[in-house]
């Protein structure tokens, strides 16, 4: 079988943590074992730098909209052309906590940046490379916060109001019903409930992609 490359999508709170490690358990019953792991923003040492950037702005000066789009895109550039795609060149699978899609529903549909921006952008960053298959682990944002919060201090995006958090997920909803590479998976049931299910639809499309390899 080629190699793939698998991104795992949602919210905070959302359970991604667990989710790789269901694909991994799945991986390696169908026998694949060669895998790499990313996570965006960051992943290189030039990403990690954008991502504590992102993720915490420096000297509490604004972040505008722009310009945290304009880094996420850095860091994925350099995460895409020298990590990724290397790996799948070489023919290890890749396991991407978040990708592209982070960005659609975060800054397209949470920040509401400007639609044309946002598709000009990753088609110049990303040209038609995607995802051979995205996990999106749906659930309500308060109930995802409220896990975050759990497990400690929110950082800059966590702290943004609930309404930005119903954009985001409205966005990731809208984007999963029209494309059939993205499995939508209810990530409010109990954590065990989740892993079945995911068991079930990844042991499904290895099971499609053995066939057609
Ligand atoms: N961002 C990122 C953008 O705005 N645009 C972009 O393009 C990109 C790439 C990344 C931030 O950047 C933003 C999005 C983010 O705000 P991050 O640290 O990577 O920052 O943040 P998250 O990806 O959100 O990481 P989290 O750790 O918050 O989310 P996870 O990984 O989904 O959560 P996880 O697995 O650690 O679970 C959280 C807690 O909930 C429990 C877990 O045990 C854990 O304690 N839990 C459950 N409890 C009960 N039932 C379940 N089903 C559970 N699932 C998990």
């Amino acid at each position: 079988m080629d190699s793939k490359f698998i991104v795992i999508e949602g919210l905070e709170g959302a359970g991604k943590t667990s989710a790789i490690n269901v694909v991994v358990e799945m991986l390696g019953r169908h026998g694949i074992h060669d895998v790499v792991f990313t996570r965006e923003p960051g992943g290189t040492p030039l990403a990690e730098v954008l991502r504590r950037l992102i993720k915490d702005g420096i000297d509490n000066e604004k972040v505008t909209d722009k310009a945290e789009l304009l880094m996420l895109y850095a860091a994925r550039a350099q995460l895409v052309e020298n990590v990724i795609k290397p790996a799948l060149a070489r023919g290890a699978w890749v396991i991407g906590d978040r990708h592209d899609l982070s960005s659609q529903a975060y800054q397209g549909g949470g920040r509401g940046v400007d639609p044309t921006l946002l598709s000009t952008l990753r088609d110049l960053v990303l040209g038609d490379f995607r995802p051979h298959l995205t996990l999106y682990l749906d659930l309500p944002p308060a109930l995802g916060l409220q896990r975050a919060r759990a497990r400690g201090e929110l950082d800059r995006i966590e702290q943004e109001s609930l309404p930005f958090f119903e954009r985001t997920r409205m966005r990731y909803r809208a984007l999963a019903m029209g494309d059939p590479t993205i499995v939508t998976l209810d990530a409010s049931l109990p954590l065990a409930q989740v892993r079945d299910a995911l068991r079930e639809r990844l042991d499904a499309w290895l099971n499609t992609q053995e066939l057609h390899s």
